[in-house]
This record gives C-alpha cells, sequence and structure tokens, in this order.
C-alpha cells in the first residue's frame, strides 16, 4: 500500500516537471522579485556593540547543552561590519532583492519602547541605503525570533498580552524610520516555530516546555494579535503616503496522505491545519481551524470581537517558508492536550521501503519539490488565491573540516534542490497561483541555530577558520547564470 502510494505520487511528479526540466527566468513574470534571505540574530554578530541590548538567543545560547556546537550568535558571520561585501555580493549574484530582519533589541535595547536607540536606526540606514545604490530592494522582517532579553524576564515575552503594545510601538518606529525606502514589510517570521519549539519543545528560545500547558496557543495567539496591530498602524499611518505593503511568514511541509483512505486524508488535512490554518484561518475566516477547536477546546483562546475585525484581511500578501515535505496518517492517541498527539496525525519520510526525497544535511530535510507546488496550491484554493511571496526555501550541507575547500562549494545537490523547487513554482504560477517572488534560504552560511555552525544552508560559504572570509558556492553561479538566461551547459565556471 505504501509502495503504491509512493509510485503514484512519484508519476505525478515526473507528469507535472519532467526530471530533466530546467526552469529558466523567462518562465516567470518579468516583475517578479527574486532575493535572497538571512535573519539579525544568525549574521549580524556585534552583539554588545552599537547599544543593542540582550535578547533571549544571547541568554539561551548560554545555556549548556542548548546549541550543539556550543556556539553562538556573538560574531556570528559579522553581517554588522561587513555588509557593503555581503551586498556587493548580493549584486554580483544578480539578485534583485535582501530579505533581513531588524533586531529589535538594536532599536529598543529593553524592548519597552521608550529609548530609542540612534545608533541602530543609523545601522539599518546603513544597510537600506547601500542595498538601494545596488539597485536591490530592501525587504524587511521586524521579528525573527530574537525578542529584547527584558520582555521575557519583565512581562513573560508572548505569554504576555501586553507584548502587542510594545510590538506595535517597535514596529511603528521602524515604519517611520525606514518606510520612506522599504516597501516590503513582514511582520513576523514563523510564528508556528515560537509557538511549539519556543513553548513547548522548549529547542529555541525561550525553551519553555511544560507540556501540558496552554502556552503555545497563547504565545500564537499573541504574535497573530502583534501582526495585526503591526498592519493596522501600517495602513492607517504610513500605507498611503510610502505605498508599501505588509504581511506575515508563515512556515508549512507540505502533508501528503500516505494511502487513499479517508481517515488518512482528513489527517493530512489536519496537518497543514496545525501548521498553517492555525494563522491563516484567524486572518481570513475571524477563527481558528475546526479541527484544533474539536481537540483543543479551552486551550485555545478566544477571539474578541474586536480581535476579530483587526484580524480580518490584515495582510498583503501571505509570506511562505517552505523546505520539505511529509507522508502523513491518521493515529488515535490517548492522551490529550499535547501540541504532536493532539494532532492524531503522525508523519513519516521514510520507512523501510523508501524515502520521500533525497536527505539534506538536517534531519528533518528531505527534497521533494513537488511539495512547493502542492502547498501553493492549497494556499490559492483555500484562502482565495491571495499574493503569495515564497520567504524562505532551501537546503543546508553539513559543515565538514576534513573537506578540502572546493569541494565544499561544490553543492550539486543545491543546485538540484532549487532547480526542482524553482520548477514547482513556475508550474504553479502557470497554473494561476499569484507568487509574487522568491527568497532563497540563505544568503550565506550563518548561525543556524540549535545546530549552531554546524549546517550550511548559504549561496555562500563561509570559511569560519580563516577570518569568515565569503566564497561563491556553484548553487551561487547557478543563480548568476539563471538571471543572465545562459543555458548551464554553455560557459561553464563551476
Ligand atoms: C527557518 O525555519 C527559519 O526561518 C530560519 O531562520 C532557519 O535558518 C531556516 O529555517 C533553516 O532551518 O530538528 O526535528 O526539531 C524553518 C522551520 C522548524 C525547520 C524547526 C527545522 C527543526 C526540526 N524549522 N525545524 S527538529
Amino acid at each position: 500500500m505504501e509502495d503504491e502510494r509512493k509510485r503514484l505520487v512519484e508519476e505525478e511528479w515526473n507528469s507535472m516537471v519532467s526530471v530533466n526540466h530546467q526552469p529558466a527566468r523567462a518562465d516567470f513574470p518579468l516583475n517578479f522579485l527574486f532575493g535572497v534571505a538571512t535573519s539579525a540574530y544568525q549574521v549580524e554578530g556585534a552583539a554588545n556593540e552599537g547599544g543593542r541590548g540582550p535578547s533571549i538567543w544571547d541568554a539561551f545560547t548560554c545555556i549548556e547543552g542548548k546549541i550543539i556546537d556550543g556556539k553562538n550568535g556573538d560574531v556570528a558571520i559579522d553581517q554588522y561590519h561587513r555588509y557593503k561585501e555581503d551586498v556587493d555580493l548580493i549584486a554580483k549574484m544578480g539578485f534583485s532583492a535582501y530579505r533581513f530582519s531588524i533586531s529589535w533589541s538594536r532599536i529598543y535595547p529593553d524592548g519597552l519602547g521608550t529609548q530609542v536607540n540612534n545608533e541602530g536606526i543609523m545601522y539599518y540606514n546603513n544597510l537600506i541605503n547601500y542595498l538601494l545604490e545596488k539597485g536591490i530592494e530592501p525587504c524587511v522582517t521586524l521579528y525573527h525570533w530574537d525578542l529584547p532579553l527584558h520582555l521575557d524576564e519583565s512581562i513573560g515575552g508572548w505569554l504576555s498580552n501586553s507584548i502587542v503594545k510594545y510590538f506595535a510601538i517597535y514596529a511603528e518606529t521602524c515604519f517611520a524610520s525606514f518606510g520612506d525606502r522599504v516597501k516590503k514589510w513582514f511582520t513576523i517570521n514563523e510564528p508556528l516555530q515560537t509557538a511549539v519549539n519556543g513553548y513547548f519543545t522548549g529547542g529555541n528560545a525561550p525553551g519553555r516546555c511544560d507540556r501540558q500547558s496552554a502556552e503555545p496557543y497563547l504565545a500564537a495567539h499573541h504574535q497573530l494579535l502583534a501582526h495585526a496591530e503591526a498592519a493596522s498602524i501600517y495602513r492607517t499611518k504610513f500605507k498611503d503616503l510610502q505605498g508599501g505593503e505588509i504581511g506575515l511568514v508563515l512556515d508549512c511541509q507540505w502533508a501528503e496522505a500516505l494511502t487513499d483512505k479517508e481517515e488518512d486524508i482528513t489527517a493530512a488535512a489536519r496537518r497543514v491545519d496545525f501548521q498553517l490554518g492555525w494563522y491563516l484561518d484567524p486572518i481570513f475566516f475571524g477563527e481558528y481551524p475546526k479541527s484544533m477547536q474539536e481537540r483543543l477546546g479551552d486551550k485555545l483562546p478566544i477571539f474578541s470581537q474586536k480581535d476579530k475585525e483587526l484580524l480580518r484581511n490584515s495582510l498583503d500578501f501571505v509570506g511562505l517558508n517552505h523546505y520539505t515535505t511529509r507522508f502523513v496518517s491518521h493515529r488515535t492517541n490517548e492522551k490529550e492536550n499535547d501540541y504532536f498527539r493532539v494532532q492524531e496525525a503522525t508523519q513519516i519520510a521514510e520507512w523501510e521501503n523508501g524515502v520521500i526525497g533525497e536527505k539534506a544535511a538536517s534531519p528533518w530535510l528531505y527534497v521533494v519539490p513537488w511539495g512547493l507546488r502542492k502547498i501553493l496550491n492549497h494556499i490559492a484554493q483555500k484562502y482565495n488565491n491571495p499574493p503569495i511571496y515564497i520567504t524562505e526555501n532551501g537546503m543546508d550541507d553539513e559543515d565538514n573540516d576534513a573537506s578540502p575547500l572546493h569541494e565544499m562549494l561544490d553543492d550539486k545537490p543545491r543546485v538540484a534542490y532549487y532547480k526542482g523547487y524553482l520548477a514547482s513554482v513556475s508550474l504553479a504560477i502557470k497554473a494561476g497561483v499569484d507568487v509574487r517572488g522568491y527568497f532563497a534560504w540563505s544568503l550565506v552560511d550563518n548561525f543556524e541555530w540549535p545546530q549552531g555552525y554546524t549546517k550550511r544552508f548559504g549561496l555562500i560559504y563561509v570559511d569560519y577558520k580563516n577570518g569568515l572570509t565569503r566564497h561563491l558556492k556553484s548553487s551561487a553561479y547557478w543563480f548568476l547564470k539563471f538571471f543572465k538566461g545562459e543555458d548551464e551547459n554553455n560557459g561553464k565556471e563551476d
């Protein structure tokens, strides 16, 4: 049965795109935005410079055993000092946008929003101005997991309703300071990960893990309200004058039913509800998905009428981070009220007879290009075809001290990954899905959260042993040729 399912899925993929299909720039609209992405804590470094206050990740990385190599983002890849070099590399590869995040505690060191740190403002002004000088559009994420530590310690971070107010003050300062030049705003990156790994497994900062509590649902609720409040401020005070757009960034793995049994098909749908519907349903339909309400009861917070109005249509586009796909089947769970069990869905990528796709370095990442096509389709169908930016997509390789540099730079699996996933995006566009842009994760190798520096997602290699020097990988050259419209078999460079 499972073999049969796998064969059908492969057939479907093969019929969608022949294995040798080479996506070309011409497969995408002219104004389609191609960019690269990073986040502040993962690349900036300069943790104690420029008046920056500590964030929850500064504290979390000090806890023994939380980060695999025991490292942190104090220096990271030092983009704070080398931003010009990095922007030059973006330009060299031919990308036309850069999605980076602002470190909240560089703007308001204690998060309270009373004293703005002008050095922080100056740093982002410099970065934004240099991007524009090089013809690259700055696209800004306001929150990519690095909450000012003081807000966690004083009010309990995302568990407190007052976080909404502090986030709104910070967001408004960013719109007022940078909005004359920044036209794409992403409020919050992956609220799912903050809810589940920040407040349930404890794998991410702030590392809370009372597995019976309602904390993940509360943290998710407040992130939604904070997003909506920021979007409302942007729309009422800035949008007319500045003419930009605002949205939030959600991550979702595609869930493919393992068999054609009805219960597996609904389990797979439920799995998508518990990732994406958790955030998009309140925005588009005014309430959490039925499947979550039924299973979580009063663990799910309630939206007041005012909340619902604030949330309704509070985005100009959906930002989607997508990396991988799983087979999902129905499973009944004895124990309720646990984020994973309560879903009554179990997911697998590997079993005796095969694997859903090639493996990347991170154990959770399998290469399944058709999954992106399906998740895009799902969003278009369920939410009435909203504009979508794919805000992250990519794969990693393992850091390997023993390999010579030229081997580390020749990242053939990553080239194959991008070809497959871009082909998938172009098919979605041809089928009418309103995808407006695509950001590769990541511009450079960087601090990969609990994995430290052991995993490398970059198009550009960072030599941590030799002064953080940057080297373009084959995938960077692949993009360069892709933008020039060159056939990759002519004019060898890799
Ligand atoms: C994104 O999250 C982040 O936005 C980005 O900062 C990050 O660098 C990038 O992905 C690559 O990871 O080890 O089994 O507990 C993607 C979603 C969710 C993927 C957590 C890794 C850990 C799974 N991530 N997940 S496990």
